[in-house]
């Protein structure tokens, strides 16, 4: 079976309507094979274990690369970006303090308060492609709609996101290593469609097909001189500009790393819950974002949703496996775990002086079955105590 082939334009003209009522709301396409520009970058991030305990990242990084050595029908990527937050403001309280008193959804980074982007995002993308399929058999673009070959995926895949957004016109990179629109920031999530189209006609010098072009003859990072997000990142995860290294990222620890943060980082952790949004919070783009008009604010998914305010931070101490799923599933917070959201929660307690959780704390070292668990309890309480 040979390559439906399409233009760039007719493509164009196919997505707009659906990434309008998808509100996905950038869109663009690479042809392949392509050597990505950053791949030694990629390889060399995981050669000095960057990645830290991230295994999946170090799963077999050629194809990584290289998709098509997987997929031997693929030919181009089309890549979405769907914003959760119009920008940040340089001093936002939640990105840097985080949980206040009670509150602990301030804690939680602006990506995480609302359903699972991996959900809403995937969902409408299959929705695109399933559309794009029908269009196209209507249009005589393919014989038959199985002709039309497609595998998407949001974050969880093993492709590098960032890069094909790049390479498809969606942004620039960023030295915090986020993918950023000149006007959108970088409140925005990706997900790709890898498919079997041959697409001509996209231009040499990438734009988008769907929204707002950078500025013509863009660099590949419009930082400039600025290095705001590299002097407040709390942690020097960000070790030179375009680098990061996840064993020092607040986001890696109350997100991702089993065991969370190790005993010397925690206080470094502050009021931050679950996620980090400080190098974005300072990151001019975002103010910039948060300042532009527009027509509609982010899929309302990814608000702060209303069962959150059922629970104060000392629940989340002592939170039930019970109670984390009727809670918590289909929510980003999802990943972390009960035991990682106890953990998360008994270092923000500890971090922000809540002696008034003294007492949930120490049932949880006196009764919790793990020993990781009762360890940040012992240490929760012990910073507590030595305090007063
Ligand atoms: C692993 C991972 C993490 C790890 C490591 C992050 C990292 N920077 O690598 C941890 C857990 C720390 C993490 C944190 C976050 N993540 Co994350 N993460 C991923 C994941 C799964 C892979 C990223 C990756 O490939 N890393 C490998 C390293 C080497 O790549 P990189 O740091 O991005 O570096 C690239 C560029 O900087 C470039 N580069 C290198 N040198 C140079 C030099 C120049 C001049 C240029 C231009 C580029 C360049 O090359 C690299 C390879 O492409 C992607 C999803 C995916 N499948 O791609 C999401 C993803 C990157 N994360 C995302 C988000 C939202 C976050 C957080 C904001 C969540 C939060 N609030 O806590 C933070 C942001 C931290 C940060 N500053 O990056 C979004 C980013 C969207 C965007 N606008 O960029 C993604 C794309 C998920 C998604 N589908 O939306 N994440
Ligand atoms: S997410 Fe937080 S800890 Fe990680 S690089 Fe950005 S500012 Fe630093
Ligand atoms: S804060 Fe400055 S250096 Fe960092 S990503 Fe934004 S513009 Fe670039």
């Amino acid at each position: 079976m040979s390559a439906p082939r399409i233009t760039a334009a007719a493509l164009q003209e196919i997505l707009q309507p659906l990434c309008t009522s998808l509100r996905l709301d950038l869109a663009g396409a690479v042809s392949l094979p392509l050597d990505l520009p950053h791949a030694d970058d990629f390889l060399n991030w995981l050669k000095l274990g960057r990645h830290d305990t991230l295994d999946y990242m170090a799963r077999e990084p050629h194809s990584r690369l290289r998709p098509e050595t997987k997929l031997p029908w693929l030919k181009s990527v089309l890549v979405f970006a769907q914003r959760y937050v119009d920008g940040w403001a340089a001093d936002d309280h939640d990105a840097h303090a985080g949980c206040i008193d009670n509150d602990w959804t301030r804690g939680v980074s602006r990506y995480a308060r609302g359903l699972d982007y991996h959900d809403v995002m995937r969902k409408d993308i299959r929705l695109l492609t399933a559309s794009l399929r029908r269009v196209m058999h209507q249009r005589g673009l393919i014989a038959a709609e199985e002709d039309f070959r497609c595998k998407d995926a949001t974050d969880a895949g093993p492709y590098l996101e960032r890069e094909y957004a790049l390479l498809a016109g969606l942004g620039f990179i960023g030295k915090n290593t986020m993918l950023i629109h000149t006007q959108q920031g970088s409140g925005l999530f990706l997900g790709v469609a890898l498919t079997n189209l041959e697409i001509s006609g996209l231009e040499a010098a990438p734009r988008p097909l769907i929204g707002p072009s950078l500025p013509s003859g863009a660099p590949a990072s419009m930082c400039g001189s600025c290095s705001l997000c590299l002097e407040a990142c709390p942690t020097g995860a960000l070790t030179a500009p375009f680098e990061l290294d996840a064993r020092l990222c607040i986001s890696n620890w109350t997100i991702e790393k089993m065991g969370g943060a190790d005993v010397e980082q925690r206080p470094l952790q502050g009021g931050l819950l679950f996620g980090c949004d400080i190098c974005q919070a300072v990151c001019p783009w975002n103010r910039k974002a948060m300042r532009r008009p527009v027509a509609a604010a982010p899929r309302p998914d990814y608000g702060t949703l209303a069962t959150h305010a059922d629970l104060e931070l000392g629940d989340l101490i002592d939170i039930t496996d019970q109670r984390f799923g009727q809670v918590f599933r289909r929510t980003p917070i999802w990943r972390a775990h009960p035991a990682g959201l106890r953990r998360n929660a008994m270092i923000v307690a500890a971090n922000t002086g809540r002696r008034d959780l003294l007492p949930r704390i120490r049932n949880v070292l006196a009764d919790d079955p793990e020993a990781q668990t009762r360890e940040v309890a012992a240490w929760a309480v012990a910073k507590l105590e030595g305090e007063a």
